[in-house]
């Protein structure tokens, strides 16, 4: 048995003997209210899941099992991983293990490269890494021994099985998919010698002679790995687990959620506004007329892309941790100026619209420049990886979830006319 499921095997009868005595002790208790309002508006704010990985303050961003995102960004994506579902950092033998365990499962099998090589030459890189998940589902561990008959208890190890080797095999789909889709030639194998990130860096094959882009896809991968329970992707991928759809059902599912512009698309929409903005201008935009710009933007109805966010009410501290990359890399990049400038003007711009609930950049603003200047110039690609920086997180959020044995989520909707005749407006 590996040391992550070892120490698996050590804590999760503590959690779940911590959220029996939880329910025992304040079940009852009243942590959230739902209004009409909330209803109507994507239940934002209502407290109605556990999770344990990581949770998002609205002022200080993404706390990863207790530490603040930016005292971690160096660490490994493998070394999150372990993090996230565990809740402590690994050991040098445990992180030894893990890898051997991601490099046994890293090649993809040829059926899935057929899939994807049957799929339209235009397909969206996102459709064709969701299908390659989904391609990938039978061989699910979990599937097998759910059919043969398996404890409850025990269904949280067929599900760490499975979600190891899959994310062992995210970043060899990834970077084949970008291989495939824009001519770059065959998919590259994993090299055996290399971490997560850095392998995913160098599958995608880009001229990488200071080993830049392997740091940058090794930043990228660490930060991007989770954003608490109630995010669009990863609550979608919590309820698919819950119904015991194993995890290659259940990540796909996921990521079809971050594949919306409101989400993780979002990065694929900022670059194309941060080259509209190049091509708009002769030289490098000032401040003034940055801002001008951006107002005309939104009296046009369009949303600034990589600004605002559902809970966050700061700069994102994925965003810094970024632009601190660029700031050290790629300075006098003439992208990565406007992405610059933009931070200093759109704040204002939006408060003085005075709609966003939140001014401030969140991480999609920046991480597209970064990816361009490295060659990756083909933005519809981006939300890829980040979808190989959250199979992280989902997959340490659905072995937890079967961990602790949650039932399925299935929260009640009602009808309007039931909000006309039962609601009493006067209830508070
Ligand atoms: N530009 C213009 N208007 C904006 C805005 C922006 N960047 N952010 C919010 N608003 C507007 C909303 O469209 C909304 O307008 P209406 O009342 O006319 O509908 C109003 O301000 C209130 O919205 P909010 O409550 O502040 O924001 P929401 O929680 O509804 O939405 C979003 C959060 C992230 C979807 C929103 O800020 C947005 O559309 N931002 C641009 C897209 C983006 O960057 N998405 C990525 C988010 C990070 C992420 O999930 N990555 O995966």
């Amino acid at each position: 048995m590996s040391g992550l499921s070892k120490i698996l095997e050590q804590k999760i009868p503590k959690w779940r003997e911590e959220a029996l005595s939880l329910i025992h002790e304040k079940g009852d208790a009243v942590i959230s209210e739902a209004t009409v309002s909330h209803a109507y508006a994507g239940m934002r704010g209502i407290k109605g899941l556990i999770c344990d990985t990581s949770s998002v303050s609205p002022e200080k961003g993404l706390i990863i099992r207790g530490k603040p995102l930016l005292d971690i960004k160096h660490i490994l994506p493998e070394e999150v991983f372990f993090l996230l579902i565990s809740g402590e950092m690994p050991s040098k033998e445990d992180l030894e293990d893990l890898q051997n365990q991601i490099s046994q499962n890293n090649t993809v099998p040829e059926y899935v490269w057929d899939v994807l090589r049957a799929m339209p030459p235009d397909s969206h890189p996102m459709t064709m890494l969701d299908i390659s998940i989904l391609a990938l589902q039978g061989e699910s561990n979990f599937k097998t021994k759910y059919s043969e008959g398996i404890r409850k208890q025990d269904q949280w190890k067929s599900y760490l099985e499975d979600g190891i080797s899959l994310i062992a095999k995210i970043p060899t789909l990834a970077a084949g998919i970008y291989r495939m889709r824009y001519g770059k030639g065959d998919p590259i194998m994993p090299d055996a010698s290399l971490d997560l990130g850095a392998n995913y860096g160098y599958m995608l094959g880009l001229s990488d002679s200071d080993e830049r882009i392997k740091e940058l896809m090794r930043l990228y991968l660490t930060l991007h790995c989770d954003h608490e329970g109630g995010n669009a992707s990863t609550f979608t991928s919590l309820v698919v687990s819950s119904t015991l759809s194993d995890v290659y059902y259940s990540v796909s599912a996921g990521l079809n959620a971050l594949a919306g512009p409101l989400h993780g698309r979002a990065n694929q929409e900022c670059l194309r506004f941060v080259l509209e903005i190049r091509s708009h201008f002769d030289s490098d935009p000032t401040k003034e007329e940055l801002s001008e710009f951006c107002k005309n933007w939104l009296k046009q109805g369009k949303v600034i892309p990589g600004y605002g966010h559902a809970v966050l009410r700061c700069p994102d501290p994925r965003f810094i941790g970024l632009m601190e990359f660029g700031k050290e890399y790629i300075q006098d990049d003439s992208i990565f100026h406007i992405v610059k400038v933009l931070f200093e003007v759109v704040p204002d711009v939006l408060i003085a619209q005075g709609k966003a609930k939140n001014p401030w950049p969140n991480v999609d603003a920046v991480s597209g420049s970064l990816l361009y200047h490295f060659g990756l110039t083909e933005f519809n690609y981006y939300t890829v990886p980040f979808s190989v920086s959250r199979a992280l997180g989902l997959v340490a959020q659905t072995v937890l979830n079967r961990a602790l044995v949650l039932p399925l989520i299935r929260p009640k909707s009602i009808t309007a006319e039931w909000i006309r005749n039962s609601v009493d407006p006067e209830t508070h």
